[in-house]
This record gives C-alpha cells, structure tokens and sequence, in this order.
C-alpha cells in the first residue's frame, strides 16, 4: 500500500521568486504583439513541454504535477482577485469572475471601473479552491492583461463566457491574462512551485474534477465510519486515528487528514492502486502427453516472434529441459530427499512435493512472482498425475493464489492424439479433462498434441468436432445394450459442459503453434487491444 504521511506542523517552504525574472523589455509589449493574439490556439494541442519534468514529479509523490493542479483550480473556480498597479502607481487587487479558454487563459469581462491598470499591463490573477474546509490549494498568474483585437478570437472567447455565466456580455469588454508563469501553491503555509507557461497551457485538468467535491461530501457525510477504519485497520500507521476526513481525490489517489491524540494532525495520500496484469497458462494433462515438449516449442516460438515468456517448471521429477527455466519447484523442494527421508515411492513423493508448494504459496510463490506480473506472460508447466487435476486441491489452490495476483489464467489441457484411436478412448479423454475443468475453474483449452505423428487426419475428424449423435451411437455399437443410458449421459454431459472440442497441435508448424496461441490469448484477453491476427486453422493444411 503506497502511503505518504506529512505532518502539518513542518515544511519547507520553497522560494517564493520566479526561478526566471520577467525580462523588462516585454513588459510594454504592445497587445499587437502579444503571442496570444498570434497563436492558433484551436491547433496548440501538443505534448508536455520538457521544460521541466512533471512526469517524474508525479511518479515520486503520486500527486498530480503543478501545472495540472493549477489547470484544475482554473477550471473549479469562477472567482479570482486581479491585481495590477494603478496609473498612480497603487497595487490594486479587485474580485472578477472569469471563465478558462481551453489552455487555461483566463477570460475577463472589466467595465471601466475595474479597467484602471497601468499602462503596462502587468498583472497577477490569483484563484484559490476550498477543498472541505480544511485545505485550500491556490494559484496565481503572473501575465498581462490583453484585449484580443482579432473579432474572431472575441467571438469565441465571448461564447467561452457565455457559456460559463449563462449570460450575454458586451464583447468589448472582453479581457484575458496573458499567461508568463504560474505559482501553484498546495494550501495557505505552504510553499509554492512555479510553472511555466507551457506546462501550463500543455497540462490536462483533472477528469474528476467535476465529481472530486460530491464524492467528498458524500463520503464524508455518509461513509465517514469506512475512512476511520480505513486509517485504523488497513493504513498501516502506528497509531491510533481518532478522526479522519477526506479532503479531496483525484485521478491518482486522494488525501485524507488524520487527527491522532498521540500525533496531533496528519495529512495521508493513499495512492490510487491500478492493478497491473499478469497473463499465465497452466499446462496440464496425462504424464507423456507432451506438456514439456509443448512448452519448450512454445518458448521457441515466442521467442522467435519477440513475445513475452517464461517458463515455470512444477515438475518436481523433472530431469531435462528443453526451455530456459525461469522459476523452478525443485528450488524449493527436492523429489529425491523427499523420498529418501520419508521413504516415499516416487507417486506419494511427488504429491508431498505438491503440497509442500501448496503450503509455500504465500512465501516461496509470492516472492517469486513479484519479480513477474505487469504484462508478463508465465507458462506452468506442470507434472501429469492425475491426482493434482481430479480430487488433490493443490493445482486448485494454486490458481486460485495465481488469481489473487491478479493474473489472467487459462488451462491448457493436452491430450495425445495417438490415443485417439476409437469413441471410448475420446470420452475417456474428455472425462478427465472435465474433471481438470470443473476442478480448476479457469478458461480452458483442450489441445490435441503430436498431430506430426497422425499419418490419416481424415481418421481423427470425428474426435476434432464431433456430432453428440455420433459419437453415441458408435458408443453404443462398442458398448453392452445395458449402458445404452449411461452412454447418453456421458454423450450429453461433455455436450453441455462444450467440451468436444480440441484444438490440433503440430509442433513442427509455427502456424498451428500461431493458432493454438491465439486461441488461449482470447481466452485468457491477452493483447486485446493489440492487433492480433489469428488465422483458422484447417485440420486440411497439415497435409
Ligand atoms: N513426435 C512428437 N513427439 C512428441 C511431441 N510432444 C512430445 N513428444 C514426445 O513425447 C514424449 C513425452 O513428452 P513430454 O513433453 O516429456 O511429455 P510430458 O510428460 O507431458 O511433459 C517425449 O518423448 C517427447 O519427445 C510432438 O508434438 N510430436
Ligand atoms: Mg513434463
């Protein structure tokens, strides 16, 4: 949980002078002149300025940078005080209302009365925004006051005010600030950050904005007992909050202010968590199915294409491997001194094994995972007993822990097509599949493997996607009249649950590893929103 406590009672202030001063020459710029009334502001849309670096700022503190925060006040207020000096020389701050053009140019409407601002033009605008009472972020313009002398631009800039007021105005007394720099300050004792003018202008107001203060009276209204046992229960702080309120949010998290009896006052940012995703496959089925082979072809084959994979051993009598092992259960335990020291034969050894992981989930797993996650594509392979996918709740527990890390998981189930030979091997094969896919719970994907060895496709057909009144009455022709009923429900129950169906897998094609690989990754949405071509495969093409 990413956490950031300040206490109100120290800070440090930061200068208050603008890091660069205004050249002199440009405060008698004549209006003509002025880049506001030269900019095709309607095009301006450009990328942040590298002026200064606000991304960065933002990823160190989880706050949105300055010029956004300022961008926000400007959007958020209809109230600000414009200060200039008067002819006589007097600094001179009245209250205006003003509406924001869409770089955040303040628009003025000024009567002759509020227009006595010397000749120069100089001006500060300064807005503040109340948030809760208990915090008032601020900003103030330094720039000029200028009158746009294209009617076009009037126009707009008009409409911009109408728009806001819901009320029609002398275009003539249209006005803008010009903007040269921006102080941004967080609350009244703080310190201020300067911003320059195309931060500014290049910054996005926040997208909460318009719901940050209904959210935040709402909450604090009628939710006020979750924020308390928020700050007391999950924060994680070492003492005791005795009350708490939510000051603001934005789209990167949102503040609270804490009072603590040992403390005294505190303010805590709780960062938005935006879950990263991890993507994984587990690939299971018979022992000799060819679930090893699989995965080392398959990393071959991302390799080759530049994709993301790694390649997660859970055999723990595994010996040789054919892919680069990224993680490794027989780092965690060992078949051979499980059986030597338990006196297990190598079955009960490999499931002691199993469990041994099943109790390591939250230590051994969770740690190497977190070197994982954030797009990363993980592939299991996994040990083919059929144990671990019919009643043993390991693999299970295993997913299940795989989803809580918020990973998208699918099950690849694999099924040599060399003992495809007749019906009752097919259903055979389904059953035990089913039973994998009601255990587990995941998407999941039934391959055919070692298609390379089927010397007549035309033999496997009727297993590839087979008619449900097919497949019983040859059932039934093999098997005694007395299971006549009991072949129907096998016949409907791997109907319903959509099982027959397996995928054909030739390892020595890249396009049926290509098409078996697309059709996990839509299971398990992964590149959904890249372009990803996937291309039918036709059992014909083999050929
Ligand atoms: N011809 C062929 N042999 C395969 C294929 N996949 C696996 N095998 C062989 O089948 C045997 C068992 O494969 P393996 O990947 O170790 O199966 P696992 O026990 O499910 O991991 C090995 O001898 C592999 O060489 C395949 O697609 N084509
Ligand atoms: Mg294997």
């Amino acid at each position: 949980m990413l956490l950031q406590t300040q206490s109100l009672t120290t800070h440090v202030a930061l200068p208050f002078t603008p890091s660069k001063p205004i050249p002199k020459t440009q405060f008698f710029t004549p209006s003509k002149q002025n880049p506001f009334l030269k900019t095709q502001w309607r095009t301006l849309k450009c990328s942040l300025s590298a002026v200064s670096d606000p991304t960065h700022l933002e990823e160190k503190t989880h706050k949105p940078f300055p010029a956004e925060v300022s961008r926000t006040i400007m959007e958020l207020v209809s109230v600000g005080t414009l200060s200039t000096l008067t002819q006589e020389g007097w600094p001179l701050g009245i209250g205006v209302r003003f509406a924001v053009d869409p770089e955040g140019t303040p628009v003025l409407c000024l009567n002759a009365s509020n227009r006595q601002f010397s000749i120069d033009r100089r001006s500060s605008f300064h807005v503040q925004l109340g948030q809760c009472g208990l915090r008032t972020p601020q900003c103030t313009i330094l720039g000029s006051i200028d009158k746009p002398e294209d009617r076009k631009m009037l126009k707009y800039l008009h409409s911009v005010w109408t728009k806001r007021f819901g009320e029609e105005v002398d275009e003539d007394l249209i006005y803008v600030v010009s903007v040269e720099r921006v102080l941004q300050l967080e609350d009244f004792k703080e310190g201020g950050v300067w911003v320059t003018s195309s931060d500014y202008k290049n910054a996005q107001p926040d997208p909460l904005r318009d719901f940050a203060e209904n959210l935040v009276n709402e909450i604090n209204t009628n939710n006020i007992e979750d924020i308390n046992r928020f700050c007391n229960i999950y924060a994680d702080l070492n003492f005791q909050v005795s009350e708490a309120k939510l000051i603001w949010i934005d789209r990167l998290g949102f503040d609270l202010r804490l009072w603590s009896p040992q403390e005294g006052i505190f303010e805590l940012r709780k960062k938005t968590h935006i879950s990263k995703m991890g993507y994984a496959q587990l690939v299971i089925g018979p022992a000799g199915s060819g679930k090893s082979t699989y995965c080392s072809k398959l990393h071959e084959h991302c390799t080759t294409v530049g994709r993301n994979i790694h390649i997660i051993n859970l055999d723990p009598a595994a010996e040789n491997f054919d892919y680069p092992v990224a993680m490794d259960i027989r780092e965690l335990v060992s078949l051979d001194d499980v059986m030597e020291e338990l006196g297990l034969g190598p079955n009960g050894g490999l499931l002691y094994c199993m469990e041994h992981l099943e109790d390591n989930l939250d230590d051994w797993l969770t740690e190497e995972l977190d070197n994982y996650l954030d797009d990363d594509y993980l592939v299991f392979d996994c040990p083919g007993q059929i144990e671990l996918f019919s009643h043993v709740p390991v693999l299970k527990n295993f997913v299940d822990h795989l989803k809580r890390k918020n990973f998208s998981i699918c099950a690849v189930y694999l099924l040599d097509s060399q003992f495809m030979t007749d019906v009752t091997k097919f259903i055979s094969g389904c059953m035990s599949s089913l039973s994998a896919m009601v255990q587990l719970e995941v998407p999941h994907v039934n391959i055919l493997s070692k298609m390379d060895l089927v010397a007549n496709k035309k033999d496997l057909e009727d297993f590839l996607n087979p008619e449900p009144q097919v497949l019983l009455s040859e059932l039934n022709q093999r098997m005694a009249p007395q299971f006549a009923k009991l072949n129907k429900s096998l016949v409907e129950l791997v109907d319903n649950y959509g099982m027959v169906s397996f995928v054909p897998l030739n390892l020595r094609k890249a396009t049926s590893i290509s098409y078996v690989l697309a059709q996990i990754d839509t299971c398990i949405q992964y590149g959904e929103n890249a372009d990803v071509k996937i291309k039918d495969f036709d059992p014909e093409d083999e050929d």
